[in-house]
């Protein structure tokens, strides 16, 4: 099995899977400056040119979500409630909300302060956050509520909704994401970074394309 990543928080969430529950992939990173997710092979794969993308055999996978969920699967873990559908309405509200509303929210601030360094695409320009603090607010509110009794986003344990929905939130600090006011969303996330592969997703760099051992 192969999966293609770069260091982003889409195929971040794929990784942190991949190590927490040890799976066997290889794990193969992408130069998005040189242009290799518009390649003719890799848009053969993928044609949105974005990663993550998964191969196993025959069958290629788009999409986060879908492929932890696939992972999931593979591996047996109940991450993904593969054998109960009233869990699986639970995480895939979560991850429609991620995925219209609270990815929306808090990606300008990465962007800005996490994507422009990490690829060299220049200062962030904060001036243009000032218009993103009150939607950020908006569905930050929903999520402080609903953590405010749960240690998890759903199903009362740690599923690939917690990973779907952190992504790009674990970096609310550096990327001067006004959460200071919401308690219990710091908690979450500051509880997920006690996972080691959540922690440190990324494979290392001496084994770029190896199977990654849980730490
Ligand atoms: N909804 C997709 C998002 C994929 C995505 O946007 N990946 C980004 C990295 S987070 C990417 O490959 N960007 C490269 C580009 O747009 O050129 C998923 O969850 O897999």
């Amino acid at each position: 099995m192969k999966i293609y990543w770069i260091k982003a928080q889409a195929p971040r969430r794929v990784l942190a899977l991949v190590k927490h529950l040890r799976i066997d992939a290889e794990l193969i990173e992408k130069d998005l400056i040189a242009g290799e997710l518009k390649a003719a092979d890799y848009a053969a794969l993928n044609p949105n040119c974005k990663a993550p993308t998964l191969v196993d055999g025959e069958r290629v996978l788009w999409e986060s979500s879908a492929i932890m969920a696939y992972l999931c699967i593979r591996q047996g873990s109940d991450m993904w409630p593969a054998q109960s559908p009233d869990e699986q309405i639970e995480v895939l509200r979560w991850l429609s909300w991620n995925d219209c509303h609270w990815a929306e929210a808090v990606a300008p601030f990465y962007f800005e302060h996490v994507v422009k360094s990490t690829f060299g695409f220049g200062v962030p320009d904060t001036g243009s956050l000032q218009g993103e603090v009150e939607r950020l607010a908006k569905f930050a509110r929903v999520l402080d509520a609903h953590l405010a009794d749960r240690r998890y986003i759903a199903c009362g344990r740690l599923t690939i909704a917690d990973f779907q929905l952190a992504s790009m939130a674990a970096y609310w600090r550096e990327s001067e994401m006004p959460l200071e006011p919401y308690a219990h969303i710091r908690r979450w996330l500051e509880d997920l970074m006690q996972i080691p592969a959540w922690a440190d997703p990324w494979p290392s760099e001496d084994r770029p394309s190896a199977a990654v051992a849980a730490g």
